[in-house]
């Protein structure tokens, strides 16, 4: 009995210890010193609140009013939505890793329901909730500190919770890393939930909460910033080709994980969960109810790109779907467009074996770099190499992919007089494109040839070079510093090229 008693004390000991170990460790990193007070800015969807230059850690003032609006779901389809600062998402909130945050929740006098917050960057009981729950005309306030940088997501979780964040009460909260996020061109905000309405997906009038389709998770509605059509037409979001762009995207739920995808680009960076670790070459990002995730890519040529909840009867049936409309200029290199539009006719095609592609072009001189017997030098394997690809990419479509032309209406670059002796001519009319009557061989040709000046001098003497040494062709080489000076030279440049004089 007596041993006993003793063994009891001896482990209740050793475990008392062990805890003082575990909670000595977790306090081994001190709280960094705070340093003055500021407000902090928010910033309304699809908007984000400045990077944070700041080096230090301060005194964050936060005031967020809960607002009980009745707004647009969808065209002819109203809503009482329960807000975070008067619209869904609720206030972007943007403080540094290490701030100490003063929140003060404000339940304006005229909603309903009493509202609190719980925001995932706390570390405490119920994230704010219990200390943040506040009565209609009251105000709350509680302290935290943000410890750990990352992309969080605040909700309402006040009882019956599900309804309360169904309603629309959900928000992002960024604690930036102390070092900062790398720069961008453009940051957006762009949150996903579902509203459970009694009526069916457009049916029109002020619509109702649903409690039996929000347990079952049937919502009829799945939405971008809290309505159908919140990011798509007028309202969509805008970039410039080559601009790199940032999306903190949030998924308030309350129940369905979204599979966020921007329909045409491919991931450059990816936070998952909001989180600190960067992911590269991403097409889609699971992003589970009550989470986020930074999305960064860099739009390669122009266009209207969607993104959607690739559960893509949410995208197309019940509104997650938004566009980011990208200005610029088109590059053909990575993209064509549509190629050609023919006929199909029904042959079987065999794709097992590669038997259907014609022979590669003889190619009909050496290829390395080396003087010839005229005392030319002959291109790189490299250049030629290089400049195959931009003409199988580009040129073809019109010069067809043998260099033959196509006759009466697109002049040969296999063997054409033309290109062999006019070298400034050639680069002009790939630069400037071409239109007019043109001779080439004795044959008159009258059509226009677009311009392709968006190639890089680089890109244009190498398939210049190749033209001009393929398909039997044997020319010198073209430099970028001719296509440099090409383009540099006005009055060449808006001349039309010179009608070659036959050798
Ligand atoms: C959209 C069709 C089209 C594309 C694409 C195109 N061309 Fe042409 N090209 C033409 C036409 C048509 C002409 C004749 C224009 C005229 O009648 O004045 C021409 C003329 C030329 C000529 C002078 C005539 C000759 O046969 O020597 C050269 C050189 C040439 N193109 C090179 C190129 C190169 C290199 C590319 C790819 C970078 C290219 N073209 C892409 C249609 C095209
Ligand atoms: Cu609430």
């Amino acid at each position: 009995m007596k041993m006993n008693f003793f063994r009891i004390l001896s482990i209740a000991a050793i475990s008392l210890a062990a805890t003082m170990v575990l909670s000595a460790k977790g306090q081994d990193q001190p709280l960094p010193e705070i340093i003055g007070r500021e407000n902090a800015v928010l910033a309304e969807a699809p908007n984000v609140p400045p990077p944070i230059t700041r080096k230090y850690a301060t005194k964050v003032i936060i005031n967020l009013e809960v607002k009980e609006v009745t707004k647009r779901l969808a065209d002819g389809v109203q809503y009482t939505f329960w807000t975070f600062g008067g619209n869904v998402p609720g206030s972007f909130i943007r403080i540094r890793e290490g701030d100490l945050v003063e929140f003060h929740l404000h339940n304006n006098q005229n909603n309903k329901m009493p509202h609190n917050i719980d925001l995932h960057a706390v570390s405490g009981p119920g994230g704010g909730a219990g200390a943040s729950f506040t009565a209609p005309g009251h105000s709350s306030q509680f302290s935290f500190r943000a410890l750990a940088a990352g992309l969080y997501v605040y909700h309402c979780a006040t009882a019956p919770v599900g309804m309360h964040i169904a309603n629309g009460m959900y928000g992002l909260i960024l604690v930036e890393p102390k070092e900062g996020l790398p720069p961008v061109d453009r940051e957006f905000y762009v949150m996903q939930g579902e509203f459970y309405t009694a009526g069916k997906f457009g049916e029109g009038g002020l619509q109702s909460f649903d409690m039996d389709k929000a347990v079952d998770e049937r919502p009829p509605y799945v939405v971008f910033n809290g309505a159908v059509g919140a990011l798509t037409g007028s309202n969509a979001l805008s970039a410039k080709v080559g601009e790199k762009i940032r999306i903190f995207v949030g998924n308030g739920g309350p129940n369905l994980d979204s599979s966020f995808h921007v329909i045409g680009n491919i991931f450059d960076t990816v936070y998952e969960d909001g989180g600190t670790t960067p992911m590269h070459n991403v097409q889609t990002v699971l992003i589970p109810a009550g989470s986020s995730a930074i999305v960064e890519f860099q739009p390669k040529v122009p266009g209207a790109y969607s993104f959607v909840d690739h559960s893509i009867f949410r995208a197309f049936n019940k509104g997650a779907m938004g566009t980011l409309n990208v200005t610029g200029e088109a590059n053909p290199l990575v993209f064509s467009g549509k190629q050609s539009d023919t006929l199909f006719s029904g042959e079987p095609i065999t794709n097992l074996i590669a038997t259907s592609d014609p022979p590669p072009p003889p190619i009909t001189e050496t290829l390395t770099s080396k003087l010839d017997s005229r005392g030319m030098v002959s291109p790189s394997q490299e250049q030629m190499d290089a400049g195959s690809a931009v003409y199988n990419q580009i040129c073809y479509v019109c010069h067809q992919p043998n260099g033959q032309g196509v006759p009466n209406q697109i002049p040969p670059l296999a063997g054409s007089d033309f290109l062999k002796s006019n070298t400034v001519g050639a680069i002009y009319t790939v630069i400037q494109g071409r239109t007019g009557q043109i001779v080439v061989n004795g044959q008159t040709y009258n059509a226009t040839m677009i311009p392709q000046g968006y190639l890089t001098d680089q890109q244009i003497a190498d398939v210049l070079t190749f033209v001009r040494n393929n398909w039997g062709n044997k020319g010198e080489i073209v430099t970028p510093d001719q296509v440099h000076a090409a383009r540099q030279d006005p009055i060449a440049a808006s001349a039309p090229p010179k009608q070659s004089s036959f050798e």
